[in-house]
């Protein structure tokens, strides 16, 4: 259990309406977390609705731009920088009083051409990115509570990311790139950041090996963020959820989770969005359950730009909000869990506590599709990436072939075997 701040001792003893919290940031502060925030970007910016609830510091204390501090956004050409948009989201975050998430420095997407496309050498990209983190912590130093310094380094299977880093530069990229974050803004905290590490498997333990690896090189890491895009009933236990936390807070960093939603097959039925703030709660209620966790963001809060529904065909509903940025029962669910009923708690909302784990599965379906398996799987779509519908099918490399709730198929395509790497995830990999 975490220590609580006299406030939340105090509301306690209060009557129930007198103890609620405005809004989710403010009763994740109740309950010690540092924040409860969103991501946002720069083109919803101009909807005036949207930004009164971004601005909302009772729901969000903290904001990551989603695109605007990306290679492409800060270094569309060599050595030529350009901060217009990220700086539009870091001074909103100024002007609002709330912390800044700044993401990211190093990542496989979001490159531009001019670095995808280079004939580098180990020296040469070295340099690139050590000039690329220089000159963006420079230009943000002070401003970002936090830096996912290195984006998703991983494959699914828990190998490296056949990234043009990893290729070129091998591992060491990893412990360079937090070397050149740190020297240049000392007080930033620096994260490694990537998804489907947030129950333990082979991916989790790998991301575990990421944070040895740079302290054992002699560089600074203050945490790692575990990016929580969830699907509907496939979210793990709070439980698991909070014992995978431990693991990683177990090697001496801070945790959060920096990019939640929980997806839905569209459109949304009022069944799903129980089991949607189910999930929420889950994750929360984990964060909660961790002494290191810091605080929660979620990859924006509405579902009129959640990024969802373009990766993912058929599915959205991801949010806490809405599209018409009304409240569904993720946000009551969540409310719940931090102790803090909402004013309208007419919801019913069902959050299992650390003992109920109800049986749930997931999948390893990938936040980024597009390049998310080292492995080659010629023109994988995001449809790909989604549970296996018929059983019949022959699954590819990396894919899910089985796990406690799963569905789909659990015949692997030929010369692959499935793997059991936990109760919810069974994996098809190479004989
Ligand atoms: O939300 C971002 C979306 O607008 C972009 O099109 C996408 C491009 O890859 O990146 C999204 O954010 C990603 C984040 O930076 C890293 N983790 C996965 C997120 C969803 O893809």
């Amino acid at each position: 259990m975490r220590f609580q701040p006299i406030a939340t001792a105090l509301a306690v003893g209060a009557s129930a309406h007198l103890a609620q919290a405005a809004g989710l940031h403010d009763a994740a502060v109740a309950k010690g977390l540092l924040y409860f925030g969103s991501a946002t970007d720069n083109p919803e910016l101009s909807n005036t609705a949207y930004t009164t609830q971004l601005k909302n510091t009772a729901d969000f204390g903290q904001i990551t731009p989603g695109n605007s501090q990306k290679w492409d956004a800060t270094e569309p050409s060599q050595n030529q920088f350009s901060f217009t948009k990220g700086d539009v989201v870091a001074d909103l975050a100024a002007a609002n009083g709330q912390k800044l998430r700044c993401h990211n420095l190093v990542w496989h997407q979001q490159l531009p051409n001019w670095v995808t496309s280079g004939s580098w050498t180990n020296e040469t990209l070295t340099t690139v990115l050590k000039n690329h983190i220089t000159n963006v912590v420079q230009h943000y130093k002070g401003k970002c509570y936090a830096w996912d310094v290195v984006n998703e380094a991983l494959a699914d299977d828990g190998s490296y990311r056949d990234s043009i880093w990893y290729k070129t530069i091998g591992e060491a990229y990893i412990p360079i790139a937090f070397e050149a974050a740190a020297a240049a803004d000392p007080a930033a905290k620096l994260y490694y950041n990537d998804y489907s590490i947030e129950w333990a498997g082979a991916k989790s333990k790998a991301a575990q090996k990421i944070v040895q690896l740079i302290k054992s090189a002699g560089a600074k890491i203050d945490g790692v963020g575990l990016q929580g895009h969830f699907i509907v009933d496939q979210t793990p236990p709070r439980k698991d959820l909070a014992s995978n936390l431990q693991s990683f807070v177990d090697l001496d960093v801070d945790v959060a989770y920096t990019e939640l939603d929980v997806r839905m097959k569209t459109p949304a039925t009022p069944a799903n969005l129980q089991k949607q703030s189910t999930s929420f709660a889950n994750v929360v209620g984990a964060c909660l359950d961790t002494k290191r966790c810091v605080g929660i963001t979620i990859w924006d809060w509405t579902d009129k730009y959640s990024w969802v529904p373009n990766t993912f065909s058929g599915y959205g509903a991801a949010c806490p909000w809405d599209e018409t940025f009304q409240k569904k029962p993720a946000y009551q669910g969540m409310m719940a869990v931090l102790g803090a009923a909402s004013a309208s708690a007419s919801v019913s909302v069902a959050f299992t506590s650390a003992s109920a784990s109800a049986s749930v599965a997931f999948t390893s379906a990938s936040a980024t599709p597009t390049s998310a398996i080292s492995t080659p799987t010629p023109s994988s779509s995001a449809a790909d990436f989604l549970p296996q519908p018929s059983a019949a099918a022959h699954i590819k490399a990396y894919f899910q072939c089985g796990g406690l709730n799963y569905k789909g198929s659990t015949s692997c395509a030929s010369g692959l075997v499935c793997k059991k790497w936990n109760p919810y995830y069974h994996q098809c990999i190479q004989a």
